[in-house]
This record gives C-alpha cells, sequence and structure tokens, in this order.
C-alpha cells in the first residue's frame, strides 16, 4: 500500500524483515511496540527469531533484551521465547511460552508499574536502548508517525533509541488517524510540571509521533491482523460479580458519593472486568466516561450504545469480530475514543486528579484485604501487575472482582495470608466475588475480615477461614492484624503438595 508511506524521502528505507533483523546484533536491548495484543510488530520479531534460531543452531549464542508496552502477540513474545532469544523482559508478559521460560528460571522478568516504564527509562535506571521496533499505521508527509492501535512507550523508545526500525501495517484502519494524542511536555524532576489534563476528553498532545529521519534504518510493510482473543460470554459467576458490583454503584450514587454519571471508569482486561461493562449497558448511567488502558469490546459497545460519552486508552483489547467491527467503523468512533501514551493513560496524578473508578481482577487476597494479582502460589508469575498497581492505589474507589474459587474449586481466592502481595490493603476499597461484596472502606484489619469471610469467600472454605480467624484473634502475638505464622501460608503449602486447598 503505497498510500500509507507518504514521505517519499523514506521510501527509500524500504527493507524486509528480514533485512531489518539482520541490523539487530546479540546482547542488545529492543523498545518494541505493542500493548494486550494490540498495535505489536509482527514481522521484525519473527525474522529476528528466525535469526537467533540459526544462530543457535550453529553453536552461537544470541539473546537479547525486549522492553514493550505491554504484553504482545504470540509473533513477538511467542516466537522470540520460544527461540530461547530472550535474556531479559520488561514490563509485562501474558505469553504461555514466555511464561513458561520465566517460572523455569530461563528468563529474566522485571515486572513493573506501567506508568513508570518511561519515567525510569529516561532516569537511566533501565540502561540503554538499542533499537526501536514499533508498528505505525502510515507515515506523514512530512515524516511523522501514524501510530497504530496501541501507543505504549513506543514515543519514549522512538526519542531514547539509536536506531528505529519501522512497521507499516495496512491491516489497521487508516481511521486511525487523528484519534492519538501524543504528550511531548514531561521532563525529569526537578524540572516536571503538572500535567495539563483535567478531563478524561481533554488533548494535550500531537495526533502523530516525532521521528528523527536520520535514526530510521529499515521500513517494513506488513499486513497482518492484531492478535485478538475471542471473550467467552459471561458466565453465571461473571455475571453474579457485575450484579454485586452494578448495585453497589447504584447505592454510591444513590448516598451522593458518586455523580449520576458516575467517574471516569478503568477497567481490567479479562473475561470478568468484560461482564462488568457488558452490565453497565443496562444500568441506569448515563454519559459515563472512561479513563483507563485498554478499551475491550465492552466499552465498545457502551460507546456504541451512546452510554459511554467517550473513553480515553492507550490500547485496544478486542475479540477478532470487535477488531473488525471497530475497522469498518472507526470513522464513527474517532471522536470518542483517545489513545494516549502510557505514562499519561496510568498516570497517578491524573488518575488521583480525575477520581478514577478502578476494577482489576486478582489472583488471591486474603482475609484483611492485601491482594496479590500476580504469582500463584508466591512464586509462579501469572502475567504481571500491569496497570493495576497504578489505578489501584491512586482511584476514587479502587475495587477487585474474582471468583471465590479457582481450578474448578480446588483453590480458595480469600486465603489467611496472601502468598504474594501486590496491592496493600490501603488500596484495596473493595473486594467482590460472585457470593457478594465487601465495602472495606474505613474499617479497621479485624472489621476487614470478618466482611470478607462472611460476604466473599466460598461456603466450602469459609467456616475454615472463620475458624482461623477465631484462632487467630486468641492465639496471635499482636491483635492489630490477628496472624499465626506457621498456618497462614499452609493452605498454599497443601495445595502445592495435595493439589487441593480442601482439608
Ligand atoms: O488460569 O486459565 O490456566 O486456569 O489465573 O484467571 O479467573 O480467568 O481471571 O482473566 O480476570 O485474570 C489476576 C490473572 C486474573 C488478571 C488475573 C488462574 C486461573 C487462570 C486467569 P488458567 P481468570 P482473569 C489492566 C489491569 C494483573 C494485571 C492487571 C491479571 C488465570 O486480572 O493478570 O490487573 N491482573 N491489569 O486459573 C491459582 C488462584 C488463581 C489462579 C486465578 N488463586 N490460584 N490460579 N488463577 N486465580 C490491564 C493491564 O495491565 C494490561
Amino acid at each position: 500500500d503505497r498510500g500509507r508511506i507518504a514521505c517519499e524521502r523514506l521510501r527509500a528505507k524500504l527493507a524486509t524483515a528480514e533485512e531489518a533483523a539482520s541490523l539487530i546484533t546479540s546482547g542488545t536491548t529492543i523498545g518494541m511496540s505493542g500493548f494486550t495484543g494490540a498495535g505489536y510488530p509482527k514481522a521484525v520479531p519473527l525474522a529476528l527469531a528466525a535469526r537467533i534460531e540459526a544462530a543457535h543452531a550453529a553453536g552461537d549464542s544470541f539473546r537479547v533484551r525486549i522492553w514493550t508496552g505491554a504484553s504482545t502477540g504470540p509473533e513477538l513474545d511467542g516466537a522470540l521465547a520460544k527461540a530461547d532469544g530472550i535474556e531479559f523482559r520488561l514490563p509485562y508478559n501474558s505469553d504461555p511460552i514466555a511464561r513458561e521460560k520465566i517460572n523455569r528460571g530461563e528468563m529474566d522478568y522485571f515486572d513493573m508499574h506501567l506508568s513508570q516504564v518511561a519515567p525510569m527509562a529516561w532516569q537511566g535506571f533501565l540502561g540503554p536502548l538499542d533499537t526501536a521496533v514499533i508498528e505505525v499505521a502510515g507515515i506523514r508527509a512530512d515524516g511523522s508517525l501514524i501510530p497504530s492501535s496501541s501507543v505504549g512507550n513506543n514515543k519514549t523508545w522512538i526519542d531514547q533509541a539509536s536506531q528505529v526500525i519501522l512497521e507499516v501495517n495496512s491491516w489497521q484502519s487508516p481511521a486511525l488517524e487523528g484519534m492519538h494524542d501524543i504528550y511531548y511536555g514531561t521532563a525529569l524532576p526537578p524540572n516536571r510540571i503538572p500535567i495539563p489534563l483535567v478531563r478524561p476528553d481533554d488533548r494535550i498532545g500531537e495526533t502523530s509521533l516525532r521521528c528523527d529521519p536520520e535514526k530510521i534504518v529499515a521500513i517494513v510493510e506488513t499486513d497482518a491482523p492484531d492478535r485478538n482473543l475471542p471473550f467467552s460470554p459471561p458466565d453465571a459467576t461473571a455475571r453474579a460479580i457485575a450484579g454485586h458490583l452494578l448495585e453497589f454503584l447504584r447505592h454510591e450514587v444513590a448516598r451522593g458519593r458518586l455523580p449520576p454519571s458516575l467517574l471516569p471508569l478503568q477497567s481490567g482486561v479479562g473475561n470478568i472486568a468484560n461482564a462488568v461493562l457488558a452490565g453497565l449497558l443496562d444500568s441506569p448511567f448515563e454519559a459515563m466516561t472512561a479513563y483507563t488502558e485498554v478499551i475491550q469490546d465492552g466499552m465498545l459497545d457502551l460507546l456504541a450504545a451512546g452510554k459511554l460519552r467517550m473513553a480515553s486508552a492507550t490500547s485496544f483489547s478486542l475479540s477478532p469480530e470487535a477488531a473488525a467491527a471497530l475497522n469498518a467503523d472507526m470513522d464513527r468512533f474517532r471522536n470518542s475514543i483517545i489513545l494516549r501514551p502510557q505514562e499519561i493513560s496510568n498516570h497517578p496524578e491524573i488518575i488521583r486528579r480525575l477520581g478514577c473508578i478502578a476494577m482489576n481482577g486478582l489472583i488471591e487476597a486474603d482475609i484483611y484485604g492485601n491482594v496479590n494479582s500476580t504469582h500463584v502460589m508466591g512464586s509462579r508469575i501469572q502475567n504481571g501487575i500491569g496497570g493495576s498497581g497504578d489505578f489501584a492505589r491512586n482511584a476514587y474507589v479502587s475495587i477487585f472482582v474474582t471468583p471465590s474459587t479457582a481450578k474448578k474449586g480446588q483453590i480458595s481466592a480469600i486465603v489467611p495470608m496472601a502468598s504474594h502481595v501486590d496491592h496493600i490493603n490501603q488500596d484495596v476499597q473493595v473486594i467482590v466475588t460472585e457470593q457478594g461484596l465487601a465495602d472495606l472502606r474505613g474499617l479497621s484489619p479485624k472489621q476487614r475480615a470478618k466482611v470478607i469471610i462472611e460476604n466473599c469467600a466460598h461456603p466450602d472454605f469459609r467456616p475454615a477461614l472463620a475458624d482461623y480467624f477465631r484462632r487467630a484473634r486468641e492465639h496471635s502475638y499482636g491483635l492489630q492484624t490477628p496472624c499465626l505464622p506457621a498456618e497462614a501460608l499452609s493452605w498454599h503449602q497443601r495445595y502445592i503438595e495435595t493439589g487441593t486447598m480442601r482439608f
């Protein structure tokens, strides 16, 4: 598609994916585009993986360090992990092959707050960045870049890398142009100034990415879809969770603690988050807004129905059907969607100012409301903290949603003590399971435990939790947050040894 590269001078840099990959050397650091399966490069990482496999077959070592926005797709994390080509990865991964390598101890992974990636790169804490590999939807005549279906850390990677490789993907809708808002006003302390965003629909930047043409070493044309995973339709558990949450929001509006159009919504990824959004379709709330990280199917439905006035995010995360529908109808959504760099979509200052309603998933919560979002049995990484910490700590109200059990009922999501903590109890104000909702605001640890056990725990595990809590109150060393250290993690040990937390 010649029309995608309007800058004549840059057309001279057209190359194959193999030629582009040959410019990347072992031991270097690559900043790639990509966020929740959207806007990641699809050809160069595959060619790089083939190059790495060939090097390994010849007995040579070849591994690279990969930074991204968040999760990507099988052509990037999957292919490079399979080739054993990733030495170090940040800041978020959900690829199953990479997850396996990490949990086998064969790949180092720095799982970090998504808002902090770009600032830390600028602060120099992450080391130098050699190459940026960035997917774009097109190149304008002046050489500026039209971002694709995610923004992530692309601005920072392009600014920081010594060389830039671009993938121009003609699968991405040309109507994406104008949807993005790239803010160039960030600075390092002591020169940082307030970010001038006071409403979720404020535009504070530019619609394209700046890029020094001298740094561009190759441009590869592609025509491949984003990795879009289907959502399963909400099951009874997801619908029950959504029901409790919507009742809570209605109650907060009735009490005057939330306005009738709510406050900007943040919704995590996954089926339950999507079910909550589906529930909002039939809710009484009108003219809602979203200031969030990803736009999933449920958000598009809310926009299409006019219930959601606008949504600000850094990326799409859509099912194949929703992605096709969006691409066919992008013009309609262009004025109601803004895609921003992730340091802005997830910025603590803005989240606190706007008063977001944060809704995220969890792996387990303990009876005091400390939340583990990342590690199964305290040691096996699932995905990463992602943006949940950015939003949970700074939200107007921080909500966590989860089924009360996992692994066909063998695991309780409510445990005596979390085996790993991502969100301390002070950052967790509401917990919702299909059993019910625990409103923890203003409660002491012992009051929190009572409400969580009674409202959220599964009936099969509730008596054992209540028994633990009763004995802890009798025998604990201190009584602020009663705990029996030797027993507190025994539920996890039992699961590791027997395959069930049940007694
Ligand atoms: O694994 O499919 O192998 O069985 O975790 O669990 O119930 O499908 O729930 O998709 O909402 O994910 C916390 C992982 C929940 C997610 C987490 C296993 C379970 C299954 C998924 P299987 P579900 P969800 C903005 C916000 C951190 C990042 C974040 C997450 C798999 O929400 O990654 O919040 N959050 N970002 O079986 C053992 C338990 C378990 C368990 C769940 N207690 N023990 N396994 N699982 N609970 C978005 C971004 O930042 C990009």
